[in-house]
């Protein structure tokens, strides 16, 4: 089995309901997983900032999928929850993002492991500290990495791990 990490978000329609039911898709796979979900953040637009604010969360995942795999049932999963591509950086029902996949780096022309933008970005930081606070992004923890990032105006929307179940 290989420990995943990703990230979720999303902020047209009803980000919550898609990524509850990614996770539930996840969990219900049969060489799937899910082992720890972190709370769930609302989040201000990063990147291309005249757009509606985003939810994140972040999982860690165990599976017996290779990751070129696991990228293919995540973006299943964004297909059946009708993502859009519009616009690099713009809105979107359902982003999965593969964080990390077992400590291993991986760039093929389909997937980039460790993901390269997240060192930048404190909606995946701040969710994956919640799960994985001592993983170590090119050497540094993910709590350390979070002290250089811009994380003002990033909330609470859910404090229980669990808000995912609920819907
Ligand atoms: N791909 C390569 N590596 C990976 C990986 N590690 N995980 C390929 C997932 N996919 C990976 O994905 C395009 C292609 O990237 C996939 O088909 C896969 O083959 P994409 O999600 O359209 O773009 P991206 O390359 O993942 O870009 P990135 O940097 O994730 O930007 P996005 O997804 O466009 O960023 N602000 C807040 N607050 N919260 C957000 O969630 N998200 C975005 C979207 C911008 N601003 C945001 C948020
Ligand atoms: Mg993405």
């Amino acid at each position: 089995m290989a420990t995943a990490l990703i990230g979720l978000g999303g902020n047209v329609g009803d980000p919550v309901a898609a990524m509850s039911a990614a996770l539930e898709a996840i969990a219900t796979h049969s060489r799937c997983r899910v082992t720890a979900v972190s709370r769930l953040y609302r989040t201000p637009p990063w990147g291309k900032t005249d757009q509606a604010w985003f939810f994140n969360a972040a999982a860690r995942v165990e599976t017996a999928l290779e990751a070129a795999a696991l990228l293919d049932l995540a973006l299943g999963i964004e297909r059946a929850n009708r993502r859009v591509r519009t616009e690099r950086w713009g809105p979107r029902t359902l982003d999965i993002d593969i964080l990390d996949y077992d400590g291993r780096v991986i760039v093929s022309d389909r997937l980039t492991i460790p993901h390269p933008r997240m060192t930048e970005r404190a909606f995946v930081l701040m969710p994956l500290a919640d799960i994985a606070p001592d993983y170590r992004i090119e050497g540094r923890a993910v709590t350390e990495r979070l002290g250089d990032v811009d994380s003002s105006g990033i909330e609470i929307a859910d404090a229980s791990p669990d808000w995912w179940r609920k819907a």
